[in-house]
């Protein structure tokens, strides 16, 4: 045991999905049994874990009847009082069943809508059953290949009613359920609607009830898309929306690998932890640490259990690294230095007259301020070293 080992105070939760891959892939079965969502919760708790989060049918067959449904859940809810473990999010399963193979929310037909819409409601009740306050809605299906088959600006209004009428029906039911909205830009769908972060964030701006739906970025997801994910989810804490977030890695140009988080691109790793940790000095988020992710296809169970202890370490270790970069005096001098120029006169307190006036009569030197170096390579550096362990 060290200062890195995982604790329940660190907020950190998997997906059942992901601790529970078997690691299947287009081009080969199952490498590892599937074990039960309770020997999940075990392991994970083991680990250090606080939380696990699961669709519906990780937990209950799609085809279980209600007593069934019953048993299982009860079983379930054991082994989370036995392992002090909870359930901060849940989602809905809207892809794997053929029925969803052209959308859910934005399928054409009226009865697929109807079926989804009805299968979130039962899996809202199950969320609230566990205790869950986050509910993920990950569009995997609601996309294309054959653009032809639809407008787009009817798959929008079509995903505009379905979340509406669910945000109803938690309010309806005073469920204390708050809605987290997950873009991803492609796959398993040539093309899916709502692509990035940014794209909902502006879709939420449109509901009815916006002030309960937020986002649950992926690093995986921006990065397919060739975006930053700090910029992303910068903005979304900007706005107050960040409501969940998926922790994972990817290499840019490819399909989503879900990788173990920092094992690619470790400074886009350490930035997004020392935005989230709000060591620069911004509101850190406080929301769970979920970790989206899954172990390589060359690992048994162990290896599975390596991967989660190893997700968890490295975001203590980069957020040990975010403290001592920020509290790093020649980082501080830098960053004052590119801060301390001509005070903007009252932009910040908005538009007046007189401060508009004020504006136009401040003395700014264009040359000087075109001429001026910002240190931003030494910067760079200095954060190179932390990370690499050499410096603070
Ligand atoms: C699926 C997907 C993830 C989503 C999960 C929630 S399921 O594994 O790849 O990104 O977050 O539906
Ligand atoms: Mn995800
Ligand atoms: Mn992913």
């Amino acid at each position: 045991m060290d200062a890195f080992d995982p604790v329940r105070e660190d907020r950190f939760s998997f997906g059942l999905w992901t601790v529970g891959n078997i690691g299947r892939d287009p081009f080969g079965g199952p490498v590892r049994p599937a074990l039960d969502p309770v020997q999940l919760v075990e392991g994970l708790a083991e680990c250090g874990a606080a939380g696990v989060n699961l669709h519906d049918n990780d937990l209950v067959p799609f085809d279980a009847s209600a007593s069934e449904r019953d048993a299982i859940v009860g079983r379930f809810k054991d082994a989370l009082t036995r392992c002090h473990m909870s359930v901060p999010m849940a989602t809905c399963n809207l892809f794997t069943h053929p029925l969803f193979k052209d959308g859910a929310f934005t399928a054409n037909d009226p009865a697929v809508r109807a079926f989804a819409v009805r299968k979130c409601m039962d899996a809202l009740d199950l969320a609230n059953d566990l205790g869950a306050t986050i509910f993920v809605f990950w569009g995997g299906r609601e996309g294309t290949e054959a653009d032809a088959c639809r407008s787009p600006i009817t798959a929008i209004r079509h995903m505009r009613e379905a979340i509406d009428f669910l945000c109803g029906y938690v309010k309806e039911r005073r469920y204390p359920i708050v809605f987290a909205l997950e873009a991803k830009p492609n796959e398993p769908r040539g093309d899916t609607y709502l692509p990035t972060t940014g794209h909902m964030l502006h879709f939420i701006s449109t509901l009815q009830h916006h002030e309960m739906v937020g986002v649950n970025p992926e690093v995986a997801h921006e990065t397919m898309a060739g975006l930053s994910m700090v910029h992303g989810v910068g903005q979304a804490m900007e706005t107050g929306k960040l409501f969940h977030i998926d922790l994972n890695a990817q290499k840019i140009g490819r399909y989503d690998q879900d990788l173990r988080f920092g094992s690619e691109d470790l400074r886009g790793a350490f930035l997004l932890v020392r935005l989230l940790e709000g060591t620069a000095g911004n509101a850190p988020y406080t929301g769970p640490l979920h970790f989206d992710a899954h172990a390589y296809r060359t690992e048994d169970q162990q290896g599975v259990w390596d991967f989660a202890r190893g997700c968890m370490r490295t975001y203590k270790v980069l957020k040990a690294r975010a403290q001592a970069f920020d509290a790093d005096s020649e980082v501080q001098q830098i960053l004052q230095h590119n801060h301390t120029g001509v005070a903007h006169q009252g932009i910040a307190a908005g538009w007046s007259t007189e401060r508009a006036a004020a504006l136009r009569a401040q003395r700014i030197d264009p040359d000087a301020l075109g001429a001026r170096g910002l240190r931003h390579e030494r910067l760079d550096q200095l954060m190179i070293e932390h990370l690499l362990g050499v410096r603070g």
